[in-house]
């Protein structure tokens, strides 16, 4: 008999359901997160709601280990590696088998932060990422990507408004600003997975901007 099939190298079964939402700091993403689930339950989708890093406890864990403030120094490949050790466990016990059974993955941020954050931001090599990516991720990639910019300056901003400031959110302008390019990078580079939101408009302009982006998602799956 031959050897069951690895769900991390079997095609997406269900080709669209899973949407990322992404971001440089304070742009914005709980809050329009919760628009993007009433939009889903608003077309009754079944849904899944997560987050990295995390969606299992003990992704979760790992989380709060990247998160903390501590005075040991973090080596920039423990950070990377912590990252994708929490993204194999979501992908096995959260998002493949939502995914294999026909639920929609809704996941704020996915494998584009960590080429934003520990690429761009710590500068490792992109290289080492896709290795990983290929390694951990396999094809279970999102279909939509909905990138929310706003100038680093705001998000800073708008991120210190909300109190204690983690691990990342003290680092310095200029790791935001390579954040920020890494993402529109990539953005560029696939025009066809992302959507760029101006998110430095008020709230209800921004939701627009969303709900447009789904309402064609949606006319672009169903044809
Ligand atoms: N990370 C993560 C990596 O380094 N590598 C990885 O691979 C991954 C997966 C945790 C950290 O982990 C790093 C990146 C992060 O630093 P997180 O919890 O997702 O990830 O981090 P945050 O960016 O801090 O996410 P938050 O959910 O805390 O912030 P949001 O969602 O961007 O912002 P939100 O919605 O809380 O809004 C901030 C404030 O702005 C206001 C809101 O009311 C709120 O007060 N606001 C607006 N104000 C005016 N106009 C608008 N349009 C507004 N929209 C929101």
């Amino acid at each position: 008999m031959s050897a069951p099939e690895k769900t991390e190298n079997a095609p997406n079964a269900f080709p669209g359901k899973f949407i990322s939402v992404e971001g440089s700091e304070g742009v914005g993403k709980t809050t329009n997160l919760q628009f993007v689930q009433n939009y889903l339950k608003s077309r009754n989708i079944a849904f899944i709601l997560t987050r990295e890093p995390g969606g299992t406890p003990l992704a979760e864990e790992l989380r709060n280990l990247l998160l903390t403030h501590r005075e040991e120094p973090v080596s920039e490949d423990c950070e990377l590696l912590l990252m994708f050790a929490a993204r194999a466990q979501h992908l096995q016990q959260v998002i493949r088998p939502a995914l294999s059974e026909g639920t929609w993955v809704l996941s704020d941020r996915f494998t584009d932060a960590t080429y934003a954050y520990q690429g761009g931001g710590r500068s490792l090599s992109s290289e080492k990422i896709a290795n990983l990516e290929k390694l951990v991720v396999a094809s279970t990639k999102p279909d939509l990507t909905l990138l929310l910019d706003v100038p680093v300056e705001v998000g800073i901003d708008r991120a210190k408004g909300r109190g204690a400031l983690d691990r990342f959110e003290q680092e310095q302008l200029d790791f935001f600003e390579r954040v920020r390019r890494t993402y529109l990078l990539r953005a560029e580079q696939e025009p066809s997975r992302f959507r760029v939101i101006d998110a430095e408009q008020p709230l209800v302009e921004v939701q627009q901007q969303i709900q447009q982006a789904l309402d064609l998602w949606f006319e672009q799956i169903q044809r």
